[in-house]
């Protein structure tokens, strides 16, 4: 239906001063925040406190007494401590940076904050995995989300996305479904922060439309690297809307500058033990560092009148476009630049919402969409109780707010006066209804019209086209690696109907895959199951047309291997030694790795100074027993003769070796070093050279003789790291690590 937008009447009434609030996000927070180290400690109230460690009692073996306030009251608080953690996305971390456009998108959105290059809109980011507790490790396999608040001069605008561009279902109204199957199990709470359990998979697999999702989070996509080398997708098909009322279709990109990488699935599985904090504090320290993690925004636009010329429905948000059909327009670029000062008041209460937009930026029709936008706030009355959760600083917009709403708990704003309505005439008409040239947000005008149905239109049912693409688009080792994920996953359920039905599914993607699978779960490809769609899919117009839309058959885009960004920047390399190293060779090397943007750590039996063979001393930055190679990137052993010695009596150096080999790591060594990695089953690798002083690079496994240059060596090492992994190495399967 054609509708008028309420917000251009009144155009009679006198304009409002608009009032820019010229301060940063920084500057708001300033007056919320408290440094106890600054002043005497005090109560709520204020008043100051004398002594804190005993309570106040009737005689120092007595009882302790009501009236003692501070007691009371400060523990109260402690017990109030905790709010509701979300119920999905609950373990995060969050960032305060800024967005700045590259140039004016006013062609395609009347949206301020992408109209000037030279604007800085001050944005937070929480990045979170979505199926774990706040407790959960960080590294485990799952969708990642990626949540960004725009602070802009006309109101908050968040851009609530994933690390992945499809979704697994198609309307809100399966999302509690999915959800509880993929949680814990209802009657023992296991199993933790994963899908591997009946449970998800009886519903993945009764539901076809998940199938290109599944493709995904099977995928290394589920296990990056770091939340900094990883994409964001804004998933929905969105609008943008230009100051001439013209609409497109738009979907959101982040791409990291870092490029898109990571982890491999035993390491991961590590790192959720060694440190479950991963994630966070990769990000954490890199800000720290000032290594500011940096992300391009893209869009794809679609114009109105191409809306049906696909193969598939673009408010199918089980669909991806693919690059091939609408190539990404870089818009601006993301820095993350300050950690935030306290945990729970700014990542743990950041409060984001797809339906917080600004104008030029509308949504669509998709039915996941479209239950999101109840959900979002209705979770957050839960979480904080009120709906005052919009005053709290992290959440509070830069621009100004002046409305009518009161009251409720914890009200922050004291409005002033008697009018608390409109219209009025009492308060001169204010606040004055903003028309659309002065910024008013002016919804979409477009035409709907329909019956009255619970269906979904037949454009959505192709399960199966994006998630063969999905399987076309990658190299034989990202292939390798999911149909070993789909092993662990759809070997960990005990039903075999489950694991025959998804498998049953997976030849409907492709049957290589699905045979591939079958293999490692002790069934046969199963024939004639049933695996049509549930839903009520009803045939209409448009269907009829997106039938013959365009489609391909691969989208080399998709695969995070043929996309590398080769560099080094910010990667993390172990160097190990122990007395007796050769000193010359290791500051070479280690000035060559930081000049590249490369951070080194020592490592070795134990904490404290290494003594060089020439006398000079290194410090241990960390010992075996708080580390392990599953935290560095690559590893490099300097020669030095006592040194490789002490290292080959050294069980948890041949094993942080052969384990670093195992998971495809750069590794690099020389002279008798190269003892050191025959010992660690470091197989398959030509050590013909190593007597010649000749450097070699063999599936990223870089070795020098005893005369080789060490700046060669050094480049060498840093081109072994630029492929990140080196997924040819076979040989990795033989080592026991
Ligand atoms: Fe959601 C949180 C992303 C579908 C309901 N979602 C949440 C967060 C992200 C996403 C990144 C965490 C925000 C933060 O860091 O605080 N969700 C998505 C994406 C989806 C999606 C990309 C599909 C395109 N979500 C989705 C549906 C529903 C929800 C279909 C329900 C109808 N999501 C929620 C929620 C959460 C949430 C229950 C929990 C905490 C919160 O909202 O603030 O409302």
């Amino acid at each position: 239906m054609k509708g008028k937008d309420s917000s251009n009447e009144n155009k009679h009434l006198p304009k409002p001063t608009v009032k820019v609030d010229e301060k940063s996000k920084d500057h708001q927070l300033e007056e919320f925040r408290s440094d106890p180290r600054k002043d005497y400690l005090t109560t709520d109230q204020g008043v100051p406190v004398n002594h804190t460690d005993d309570s106040l009692k009737a005689g120092s073996r007595g009882p302790t007494l009501l009236e003692d306030f501070h007691f009371r009251e400060k523990m109260t608080h402690f017990d109030h401590e905790r709010m509701p953690e979300r119920v999905v996305h609950a373990r995060g971390a969050g960032a305060h940076g800024y967005f700045q456009p590259y140039q004016s998108m006013a062609e395609f959105t009347k949206a301020k904050f992408l109209s000037d290059p030279n604007v800085k809109t001050p944005v937070f980011v929480r990045f979170s995995t979505v199926v774990g507790s706040r407790g959960s490790a960080d590294t485990v396999r799952d969708v990642r989300g990626f949540a960004t608040k725009f602070y802009t001069q006309e109101g908050n605008y968040d851009l609530v996305g994933n690390n992945m561009p499809p979704f697994f279902i198609q309307d809100a109204i399966k999302f509690p479904d999915l959800v509880h199957s993929i949680k814990p199990d209802p009657d023992n709470d296991m199993p933790q922060a994963s899908a591997a359990h009946d449970t998800f998979w009886d519903f993945a697999s009764l539901m076809p439309e998940t199938t290109h999702m599944l493709m995904w989070v099977l995928s290394d996509r589920a296990i990056p690297r770091s939340f900094r080398m990883m994409e964001g997708f804004g998933v929905h098909t969105f609008r943008f809307i230009n100051a001439a009322g013209k609409s497109r279709f738009v979907k959101f990109h982040w791409r990291p500058m870092l490029g898109t990488h990571s982890l491999v699935w035993d390491e991961a599985q590590k790192l959720a033990g060694k440190d479950s904090d991963w994630l966070r504090r990769d990000l954490w320290e890199a800000i720290e560092m000032g290594d500011y993690p940096e992300f391009e925004l893209s869009v794809q636009l679609v114009e109105e009148e191409d809306e049906l010329k696909f193969d598939f429905d673009l408010l199918d948000a089980t669909k991806l476009i693919p690059e091939e059909l609408v190539p990404l327009k870089p818009v601006g670029k993301m820095v993350l630049n300050r950690n935030p000062d306290n945990f729970f008041a700014e990542t743990e209460q950041a409060a984001f919402h797809p339906g917080n937009l600004v104008p030029g930026i509308d949504v669509t029709n998709d039915p996941l969409l479209q239950g999101r936008l109840f959900s979002y706030v209705d979770t957050q009355l839960n979480r904080f109780n009120s709906a005052n959760f919009t005053e709290v600083p992290i959440n509070r917009p830069l621009a100004p707010v002046h409305n009518f709403q009161q009251d409720g708990f914890m009200r922050q704003t004291i409005n002033k006066g008697k009018v608390n309505y409109w219209p009025n005439s009492l308060g001169d008409g204010n606040p004055m209804l903003a028309p659309e040239e002065a910024g008013g947000y002016v919804h979409y005008q477009e035409r709907v019209d329909g019956h009255k149905i619970r269906a979904r239109s037949q454009s959505f049912n192709d399960h199966y086209s994006q998630a063969t693409l999905f399987w076309n688009s990658l190299t034989e080792a990202e292939k390798k690696h999911l149909v070993e994920a789909a092993h662990f996953e759809l070997g960990k359920v005990k039903s075999v109907e489950v694991r025959k039905r998804q498998v049953a599914n997976f030849t409907r993607v492709d049957a290589d895959f699905a045979r591939r699978v079958a293999a490692g779960i002790g069934i046969e490809v199963p024939a004639d199951i049933d695996t049509s769609s549930t839903g009520n899919y009803e045939d209409n117009e448009a269907s009829k047309k997106m039938k013959k839309g365009k489609s391909v058959k691969e989208s080399p885009a998709i695969s995070m291997e043929r996309n590398k960004i080769e560099t080094v920047k910010t990667r993390k390399v172990a160097i190990l030694v122990e007395d007796g190293f050769d000193c010359n060779e290791l500051t070479q090397v280690r000035a060559a790795l930081k000049a590249a943007g490369v951070q080194s750590k020592i490592v070795s039996k134990f904490l404290g100074k290494r003594k060089a063979s020439t006398g000079e001393e290194v410090n241990a930055d960390k010992s075996h027993v708080t580390t392990g190679s599953i935290m560095f990137d690559a590893i490099y052993i300097p020669d030095g003769e006592k040194s490789i010695e002490a290292l080959l009596k050294e069980g948890d150096a041949l094993h942080f070796i052969s384990e670093a080999f195992k998971h495809c790591k750069p590794i690099a060594t020389s002279g008798h070093g190269i003892k050191l990695l025959e010992r660690a089953f470091v197989l398959g690798v030509d050590f013909a050279d190593k007597t010649s002083g000749k450097v070699v690079n063999h599936k990223g496994v870089v070795t020098a003789g005893n005369e080789a240059d060490a700046d060669a060596f050094a480049d060498l090492f840093l081109d072994a790291m630029k492929k990140h992994r080196h997924w040819d190495r076979e040989e990795k399967e033989m080592v026991p690590a």
